[in-house]
This record gives structure tokens, sequence and C-alpha cells, in this order.
């Protein structure tokens, strides 16, 4: 549609449904008549492309989570019509930032549902079939405030203005059943717009409701409580999403959240596919599933109870159609993120669903007691043991492709984690290294340097072909160039700091460096290393030994699951060493700590760009692959990392010289554990034992003791230095790390000094990312994976 086109069709709808011009509408009106705009321009493509998805072989994207974030400007930026628009609303007195706060919808927690919506953009730019399937949660990842320096949590009504991105489809509910109860699976689409291509994909979210909506009609008060009572059970299944991150939580309402939008997607793809090709025979050669981690794994049982009860397959039949449909992620390489349920639970909650279970499980034994294996190997791989539904294992024996998502994590499941299946079965394991989507975290989030970019290269053919940013590489020595670079970071660190001003009430200098770490908090990720780190070079300073310190804003941002203690402790930790530092006229103006509220895929947009320093520094071998560092190296920082995850490609792409690596290796911690005693460095080591002390000296304020509990810093330092019941001191090598971290930190703090030196660090970390676009990633799954 062309822009005098479009911008009546905003003013039609304003017109029309709320009876207001531009100039007049409210900021949600003007949303809501931008987004009608969209959603009748792109209609009759959407459903061609749904046509067309369906007319050949496609892929499903079946994720119990889509962190989408806003819609309207990206939805504006892929019909190629967002500064058109902007343009047109300025005429009017009115502007396309007016709507930063009215949707962001946030339906996951972070990494692996981000990833989710990131491919879904580069399937849809790229022309590939693949369309998402997940949960329309009332309420997403929690808002969260900061109190009194302590997280507090908030629900998220995302939908409180509506949602005209999302359209309801009565035709296509389906029911779900359960053992005591049934309910009614509502799907909702949103398109996902194809960057400059005609293809339309589709995120098919259920929402949950009673199957019965007639019973209210009734006046007998003895059935109105009761349809009340299986309204609300309905209503609850897709009330909220869960917001732990890498942690399991074992919890009856998750299972059935599992099976509800597992279910509920199978039954729609398989009538789907009944309609086209009026037999199931085919059913493998023209569906594949992408399983995103064991949270959908139950779709498994679930396929294999269809294709046998419901359409009369013999059970060997199904079990090969099955295997052939499915295809397993992996996203972590934690034992406590790897789902497992009580074998009693399941077969109480779906009885049918768990007698397939047992099927799969006695057909696996069966199969390795006839490859010679003991009953200990069987025992540790069977899908069921001890009681225990183990979905990883059901994952990896009934799928054709099991993948890792960053080179180092695949080598990990094939050593360590699956290695028993790996042994089994070689053929299966891919590496499948993540990857984001250029259009919105370049494009989108960072103009001013899409346009150097753009210019620089003569075109804008980068935005779907991230690779080509490597052609600006022979600039990294053009001071001008470089210039130019430094003039758009500290742009982009300018309007932060301005954003920061507003949102958090902080002053932050864009003259300073900007070292920001985001991403969930965990322990494993370490920014209880970041904070001891900032102690040490604060008694550093004051003491003089370190020198010529560059001036510089740590930024932190993260959301703890709200019951995890030990990750709320560090927050208000690192609230405290902000107060600490902060104040003290010593260090004014060299050191400064914030950690922004509510860190969401909005806020990511913002930091990314502003960033001097990704801080990627988890410990060797637990985070599977990392994405939020790929978005910063993108937007041109360096790396302050461990050789974990992404990481390590990124230093590979980029050159380990343009980055900040530090800390041991995976190979190494492999023979330091098992002996490692962090007390010995405590107690050894004076300026360790001096940030650390600030734990234990009673000058920062851990919000006081609970009753009959220790305070939390103490708890923090007892478990750096004496262990807790379920682990070893230092589970996560922070103090045996802090040495080599300080030191990668500081030498990046001194060559920050010569700033085009840096800069050309920066710029290289830039034209080097063209392999972590999410084109790439979602191209290899659908050649090598999904065989489309
Ligand atoms: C499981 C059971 C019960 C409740 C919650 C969960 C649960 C929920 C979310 C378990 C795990 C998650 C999320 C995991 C996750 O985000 N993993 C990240 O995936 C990214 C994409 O592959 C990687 O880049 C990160 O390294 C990885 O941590």
């Amino acid at each position: 549609m062309d822009r005098s086109n479009f911008i009546r069709e905003i003013e039609s709808g304003l017109n029309s449904k709320f009876g207001r011009g531009i100039e007049n509408a409210t900021p949600v009106q003007l949303h809501d008549s931008i987004a009608g705009a969209v959603m009748r321009d792109i209609s009759g493509r959407w459903n061609k492309s749904v046509e067309k998805h369906l007319s050949g072989r496609r892929a499903c994207y079946l994720s119990m989570e889509f962190l989408m974030g806003r819609a309207v400007y990206n939805n504006l930026l892929c019909l190629g019509i967002k500064d058109e628009v902007d343009g047109l609303l300025k005429e009017h007195g009115r502007s396309l930032s007016e709507l930063e706060e009215i949707e962001d919808a946030a339906l996951g927690n972070g990494g692996l549902g981000r990833l989710a919506a990131c491919f879904l953009d580069s399937a849809a730019a790229h022309d590939i079939p693949l369309d998402g399937y997940g949960i329309r949660y009332k309420y997403g990842i929690f808002r969260q405030a900061i109190e009194n320096g302590f997280q507090r949590e908030y629900a998220d009504d995302w939908q409180k203005y509506g949602d005209p991105w999302s359209k309801r489809r009565d035709s296509d509910a389906v029911e779900v059943v359960y053992a005591d109860e049934t309910v009614r699976a509502v799907p909702y689409d949103m398109p996902i717009i194809g960057y400059g291509t005609e293809n339309v994909g589709n995120l098919r979210l259920w929402q949950a409701e009673a199957v019965n909506e007639f019973d209210f009609a009734k006046f007998d008060c003895g059935s109105y409580a009761e349809a009340v009572a299986a309204k609300t059970s309905a209503e609850n299944i897709s009330m909220v999403l869960y917001p732990n991150d890498n942690c399991e939580e074992g919890k009856i309402l998750r299972l059935k959240q599992e099976y509800f939008f597992s279910a509920a997607s199978l039954a729609d793809i398989v009538k789907k596919h009944i309609e086209r090709s009026g037999t199931l025979d085919n059913f493998a050669d023209k569906v594949t599933i992408q399983l995103n981690d064991t949270h959908p794994v139950i779709a498994i049982p679930e396929l294999m109870r269809l294709l046998c009860d419901v359409y009369g397959m013999d059970f060997e039949r199904a079990f090969e159609i099955t295997r052939k449909t499915f295809n397993y992620t992996n996203h972590t390489i934690m034992q406590e993120a790897l789902e497992k349920w009580s074998a009693a639970l399941m077969e109480r909650l779906l009885p049918r669903v768990y007698a397939y279970v047992l099927m799969i499980n006695e057909r696996f034994i069966k199969e390795m007691y006839a490859l010679g294996k003991d009953r200990e190997f069987i025992r540790r791989l069977a899908p069921v043991s001890d009681s225990t539904v183990k979905m990883a294992d059901m994952a990896v024996y009934m799928s054709s492709y099991t993948n890792g998502v960053a080179k180092i994590h695949t080598d990990i499941l094939k050593a360590d984690t699956l290695k028993d299946w790996y042994g089994l079965y070689p053929e299966r394991f891919q590496n499948k290294t993540n990857g984001i989507t250029q259009r919105r975290w370049l494009a989108l989030c960072n103009e001013e340097l899409s346009a150097l970019i753009t210019r620089l290269l003569g075109n804008d053919g980068w935005i779907k072909d991230l690779d080509r940013l490597a052609q600006l590489k022979k600039y990294a020595d053009d001071e001008d160039v470089l210039r130019e670079f430094m003039a758009v970071k500290e742009t982009k660190k300018r309007q932060l700091a301005d954003f920061i001003r507003v949102h958090d009430g902080a002053e932050i200098d864009p003259g300073t460096v900007f070292d920001i770490q985001i991403k969930r908090l965990h322990e494993y990720k370490r920014q209880l290393l970041n904070a001891l780190s900032i102690l040490y070079i604060y008694y550093g300073i004051k003491d003089g030994s370190i020198k010529d310190f560059t001036p510089t804003t740590y930024i932190f941002g993260a959301k703890s699951a709200p019951g995890y203690r030990r990750a709320k402790a560090v927050i208000k930790l690192i609230g405290e060493i902000g107060k600490l530092v902060n104040s003290d006229p010593e260090t004014k103006g060299l050191i400064k700590v914030v950690f922004v509220q509510n860190y969401n895929v909005s806020y990511a947009e913002k930091l990314v760009a502003a960033a001097d320093i990704s801080e990627q520094i988890s410990t060797a071998g637990t985070e599977a692959s990392g994405t939020g560092n790929m978005k910063l190296m993108l937007n041109g920082a360096v790396t302050l990392g461990t050789l974990d995850g992404a990481n390590v490609e990124i230093a590979e792409e980029a050159g380990e010289e343009n980055e900040y690596i530090f800390g041991a290796r995976v190979d190494e911690l492999k023979k330091i554990m098992p002996e490692y005693d962090p007390r010995k460095l405590v107690f050894s080591d004076e300026k360790i034992n001096r940030a650390l002390d600030k734990l234990i000296d009673g000058s920062l304020d851990d919000g006081g003791v609970p009753s009959g509990q220790e305070g939390s810093f103490k708890e923090l330092y007892k478990a750096l230095t004496d262990g807790a019941s379920w682990h070893v001191p230092d589970h996560y090598y922070v103090i045996g790390d802090l040495n080599s971290y300080v030191e990668a930190k500081l030498k990046a703090n001194a060559d920050y000094r010569d700033g085009l030196a840096f800069a050309k660090k920066c710029w290289l970390n830039m034209c080097s990312a063209g392999k972590f676009s999410s084109d790439r990633t979602v191209k290899d799954y659908a050649e090598n994976i999904w065989k489309l």
C-alpha cells in the first residue's frame, strides 16, 4: 500500500471507530487504527501464505514461549512504511514515539522465547514456511519494579488496551481432554510480516476457555456454581506464564499448560493435513515439528494417541511417522532444567497419553535388549524409570534430530549431557548456533548505525543478508568512518541516558564507558562476579592501586524468578553497591552503578545500541548459547566474556584480539573443580577478601533478617565460601575467575582511552556479526532438519 493510502486508512479507521482525527486521537486510538490499517493491508497476503504453507511441506515451531516485544514499529518496518507513517503523523503534530507503552507481548522469559520470535521473523522474511504454536497467556512475564532495592513483581496485563495484532478464530477452536476436565482451546493468530516479501507467517496462540458457556444461562444455583468453577479452572490454564527460566518446577498446572497447547496444536495440524491429503500416511512428508526444548515433548505421545486411538493406525506405523515428524532442540546443559514428571501425576492427569508413554518405553527397552545393552544403561536412558517420565530422553528417542544451540553446547551434549544417546544415534545430532534478527536488533533499534551502514554499502541489502557487513571491514582503519561510528554510539548513549533518567530516575553520563550486563538473573550467569569486581575496582581506585581509570557506568538489567532467593539477594546487593559507590565523593565521576527496572525486549532495544562493553561472563560450560551477546556485538560492543556458549564463535568471527576473553575454560574447570577450595583464595588474596568482606561486614543493608534465617548477603557469602547442602562452595567459580576477570575488565577500561583503537575493535565486531543472523540459523534448520 502506498503511503497516502495508508494514512487515509488510518484516518478513516479513527473516524469510524472513535469519531476522532489524527490530531485529537489518544495514543491508544492511534495505535489501534494503525494496527487496523496494517491488518487490513496484509489480510489477503496472510490468507494466501497460510494456504501456501498448508499446501506444501511445512515446519511447525512448538514453544511454550514467544517473547515478541512491541509489534507496531516492527510491523511498519517490515512493510517498509515506518518512516513514511512517522513523517505523516508528524505533519499532524503526532509521532510514532507516542505509541511506546501500549503493547508489548512478553509471553516468554528470556532467550528461548526471544529465539522463537527471531526465528519466526527470519522465516517470514525468507519465504520459509514456518508457523509458530504457543499459549496466549493472559499475563506474560511479570513487570518488575525495584522498591527499596528489592524486586517486586506486578501482573503484566499486556492486553489492557486490546490486542489489535491478533485475530480470534473461533472456527478453528478444538477441545482438549484431561482425565476429569475438558476445555476449549481457542486460537488467536498473529501475523508475522516478512520484511520485503509477500510472505506472512502465522503465530497461533491458544487461549483456554470453558467448553460450555451456555451453562451460565441456567438459573439453577447448583449448576451455576459448577459452571463458574469449570470456567475458572479452564481459564487458569492460560492465565499466566511460569516465570522460571532454566529451572524445573514439577507443578501440575505446568503439565496442564504443556499438554493444552501441544494437544490443541496437534489436533489443528492433523485436521488441516487430513482436509488436504485425506490420509495420515503422508503426514511426516508434509509436516515437521520442532520442539522448543522439552516443554512441548508431551506432543510426542499425544501424536501416537491420535494416530492409533483416533485414526486407527497400528503402533509401529504410528511410531515411525511420529519419529519422522519431530525434532528436538535442547537449550540447556543444567540438570535441574531437564524436565521430569512424576509418572503417577502424569497418569492421573492424562491416563491415555501416559499409556502411550509406557508403550514407547516398552518399545525402547525391547530395542535396547535386542542390541545387548545392560540393565543400568537401559534404566539411565529409558523415557520412564524410577516412577519418573524423563522428557529429554523421550525427545531424543522419538525424534529425527536433536540439536544444541552453539558449537560448544552441542559438543557438551554429545560428550556429557546426552552422551549415551549420542553413542546410540550419532547421526541424529546436529548443531544449530543461535542467531538474532537484524531487522529488530539493528534496523529498528539503531537507525543511526543502520543509516551509516547503508550509506557505506551503497544499499540496505544487509537487512536481509547480514553477511554483507563483512564488506565494511575495509573501513577498520578509516579515521573518518570510525569517528562517525563513535558519534553514533554517543548519540545512542545520550538517548539511553535520557530514557534512564525518566524511567529509572537515575542520572548517567554519556561521556563514560557503558559497561552493560543484561539477561535473566541466575547464579550461572554470574551477575555476582560483576558486582564483586565493581567493589574490587572501587577499593582499588580509593587506595591508589588502580590509576588512570576511565570513568565507567555499570548498567545491569535482569529479572529474577520470583522464588529464587539468591538471585533476588544479588539484585539487592547491586543496588547497595550502587548506593555506596555512587555517593562516594572520592570516586564521583569515575564509577556509577545502575540497576534498571523491568528489563524487557523494548528496554533491550535501547540498551544494546548504547553499549561499549558487553558482559557475557557465565561459568564456562553453563550458558548454552546466549543471544544477547550477539545483539550487543551487532551494535558494535566488544565482548568481555568467558569462552562459553556462542561467545566462542563470536571471538572466532571477530578475532580474539577484538574481545576481552578471560576465565577458566571448560576443560580447565573439569580438572579444577574436584579440588577447588575458594577459601584458599579468599584468605590469601587481600583484594579479593576486601571485596568479599563487604557481604558480611554489616555496612551494606540486605533488608534485615527474617526471623530464623540469616541475612541474604551473608547467605551469598556462605555459598561462596562454605557451599550449601546442595552444592559445593562457589559452584560457579566466581572467586576462581575473579582475578582474571578484573584484569580483563581493567584492560578493556584502559584500551578505551585510545578512542580510535577501541572504536576499531567495536567496528570489527559489528562487521563480523553476519554469522549471528537468525536468517542463517533458520535456513540451516530448513535445509538440514526440516528438509523443506
Ligand atoms: C521448565 C519447567 C517449569 C517451569 C519453567 C521451565 C523453563 C522455562 C524456561 C525452563 C527453561 C526455560 C528457558 C530457558 C532458556 O531461555 N534457555 C536459553 O535459551 C537460549 C536460546 O537457545 C540460549 O541462548 C541460552 O543460553 C539459554 O539459557
